[in-house]
C-alpha cells in the first residue's frame, strides 16, 4: 500500500477490531499480523512469503486457523495488475498456462459488428520473462465462424489450445492448432469433434507427447428437451499430429463441465452431474493412458457440488470445485489424493469466517465471504497449490479470490487468501498456473465500457 493514509487507517482497523483485541495477542498471532501487513507496505513486488519467515508463517498461520477459524484477506494492490488487452473489443475467457520462465495466454476476443452476427476469435500472446512483458497477439482461429472459449496445455516449449467453432446454429465444433516453436508459430487448425452435434465445454491436457481433449456432446434430438448431455474424450499419442477416434466415456449427464488432467499413463477425467437420478461429483482414471477406464467414484458426499476442477502433480491429485451459474454454494471444497487417486484423504471445506476488508481497505468485519463461488480453479506445482475463484460480494460486484495453500505436509495448510482483483467492477472467469514458484492469474473486467483480460503474478518463496 503506497498511500500512507490508507497505510495508517489500515493499522487502525488490525488494531481496533476484536479478533486482536479480544484474544491475548499470542506471538503466533503478532507474527501473522505483521506478515500480513508486509505485503501492503512493499506493494511493488510482492512476495506472498518471504524466505526467511516462511516457517514462521506455516506455523502461524495454521495455529491461527486452528485456534479461531478466522482468516485475513489480503486485497492485492491493482498495481501489480496489468490490461493485457487494453482495446475497445470485447476481450473475454482468458485461460493461463506456464513453462519455467514462459507465461502462454490465449482468450476470445470480438473482431467486427459489422457482420450479421458477432465475430469473436481467438488471440494468443506470451511472455518469455516470468511476466514482465508480453509480445504482441496473434489471432490464431481468423474465422468467420462464431470461436469462443479457448483451452490451452503446454508440455515444455510445445503449446495444444482448443475452441468451439460454430459452424451453424446446430453444430459447435472443437477446434485445435499447435504450436512445437514456443509460439511463434501455430499449425493449421482442426477440426477433432467432427460430429453432427453441438460439441461444447472443451478442455485439453498434455504430458510429454500425450494430448487429452474432453468435451460434452447434445444428445440426439434433444434440443427442446433438456440440456442433457455426452461426455467424449479424443486423444493423441503423437504431439498432437494425430488424433485417435473420440471415446464416448459418459452418457446422460446435465451440467456436466468435463476435465481432464495426466501425469505419466494415468489419466483423470471428473465431471458435474445434476441429474437427480445419478447426480454429483465424479471421477474416472485410466492407468493405461486411455486404453481402459476403471469404475467412476463419487467424489461428494452431500449436495455442496458443482463445476470441478482437477490438478495432477506426480501422485497427487487435487480437486476443487464450488457451484454453478444456475445453483448457490457458499463454501469452497477441495480433496486431495497422494496415491494416484486411488484413495482420498479429508473433503476440506473451505468458508468459516473471514477477515474482510471493502475496496478501500476498510475493515468490513468478520464473517461469510465466500458468496456464490463459481469457475474455481486448481493448480499445483511441488510445494504450492492455489485455488481461485470468482466470488459473489454483490450483484454489481463480483471479485476474484485465491487461497495459496502449502501442501508439504500431508494435510493441506493455509497459508494466505487473496482478493486478486479488488476492485468494484466485475471481474470474473479465472483461470492460474504456477512455475516455479511463480503464481500467475488472469481474468476478465468490465472495464471502460468493455471487457479485458487482466493478469497478475505472486511470487511465493
Ligand atoms: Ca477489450
Ligand atoms: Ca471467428
Ligand atoms: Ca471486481
Amino acid at each position: 500500500m503506497t498511500n500512507p493514509i490508507l497505510y495508517d487507517r489500515f493499522v487502525k482497523n488490525m488494531l481496533n477490531f476484536s479478533f486482536v483485541t479480544d484474544r491475548v495477542l499470542t506471538k503466533m498471532n503478532y507474527i501473522l499480523l505483521i506478515l500480513v501487513l508486509c505485503p501492503f507496505v512493499n506493494s511493488n513486488n510482492i512476495n506472498a512469503v518471504y524466505d526467511s519467515d516462511y516457517n514462521d508463517f506455516q506455523n502461524s498461520s495454521s495455529q491461527h486457523l486452528k485456534q479461531d477459524d478466522n482468516i485475513i484477506m489480503i486485497n492485492y494492490p491493482n498495481s501489480n495488475v496489468t490490461n493485457l488487452t487494453n482495446n475497445g473489443e470485447d476481450s473475454i475467457y482468458g485461460q493461463i498456462e506456464s513453462f519455467e520462465n514462459n507465461v502462454y495466454v490465449v482468450w476470445q476476443e470480438s473482431v467486427t459488428e459489422s457482420l450479421p452476427k458477432h465475430n469473436y476469435d481467438i488471440f494468443f500472446m506470451k511472455s518469455e520473462d516470468n511476466g514482465k512483458t508480453f509480445s504482441k497477439s496473434i489471432n490464431l482461429s481468423n474465422s468467420t465462424e462464431f470461436s469462443e472459449r479457448p483451452q490451452i496445455a503446454v508440455s515444455n516449449n510445445s503449446i495444444f489450445i482448443v475452441w468451439m467453432d460454430t459452424i451453424n446454429p446446430n453444430n459447435k465444433e472443437i477446434t485445435f492448432t499447435k504450436s512445437e516453436d514456443n509460439g511463434k508459430t501455430f499449425s493449421k487448425s482442426i477440426n477433432i469433434s467432427n460430429s453432427s452435434k453441438n460439441s461444447f465445454n472443451a478442455e485439453i491436457s498434455v504430458f510429454n507427447e500425450n494430448v487429452y481433449v474432453v468435451w460434452q456432446e447434445s444428445d440426439e434430438n434433444d434440443l427442446d428437451k433438456s440440456n442433457s448431455s455426452k461426455i467424449r474424450l479424443i486423444r493423441s499419442i503423437d504431439s498432437g499430429s494425430s488424433f485417435k477416434k473420440s471415446k464416448l466415456l459418459v452418457n446422460d449427464t446435465l451440467d456436466a463441465f468435463p476435465k481432464v488432467d495426466l501425469y505419466g499413463n494415468n489419466v483423470y477425467i471428473v465431471w458435474n452431474n445434476e441429474n437427480k437420478n445419478n447426480s454429483g461429483l465424479f471421477l474416472v482414471k485410466s492407468s493405461d493412458r486411455g486404453n481402459n477406464f476403471g469404475q467412476a467414484i463419487k467424489i461428494n458426499n452431500d449436495n455442496n457440488f458443482g463445476e470441478s476442477q482437477i490438478s495432477v502433480n506426480k501422485n497427487e491429485v487435487l480437486i476443487g470445485w464450488g457451484g454453478l451459474l444456475t445453483k448457490n454454494i457458499d463454501n469452497i471444497h477441495y480433496v486431495k489424493s497422494n496415491d494416484d487417486g486411488n484413495t482420498f484423504t479429508n473433503l476440506n471445506i473451505f468458508s468459516k469466517r473471514i477477515i474482510g476488508f471493502d475496496d478501500a481497505n476498510n475493515f468490513t468485519g468478520s464473517g461469510d465471504v465466500i458468496k456464490n463461488p463459481v469457475n474455481v480453479e486448481v493448480t499445483s506445482f511441488n510445494n504450492l497449490t492455489f485455488i481461485a475463484w470468482q466470488n459473489s460480494f454483490s450483484e454489481q460486484n463480483e471479485d476474484i479470490l485465491g487461497l495459496l495453500l502449502n501442501n508439504q505436509k500431508e494435510k493441506n495448510n493455509y497459508v494466505q487468501l487473496f482478493n486478486l482483483s479488488n476492485n468494484p467492477s466485475v471481474s470474473e472467469c479465472p483461470s492460474i498456473t504456477i512455475s516455479n514458484n511463480n503464481i500467475y492469474a488472469i481474468w476478465e473486467d468490465y472495464i471502460n465500457g468493455n471487457h479485458e483480460i487482466l493478469f497478475t503474478k505472486i511470487s511465493a518463496r
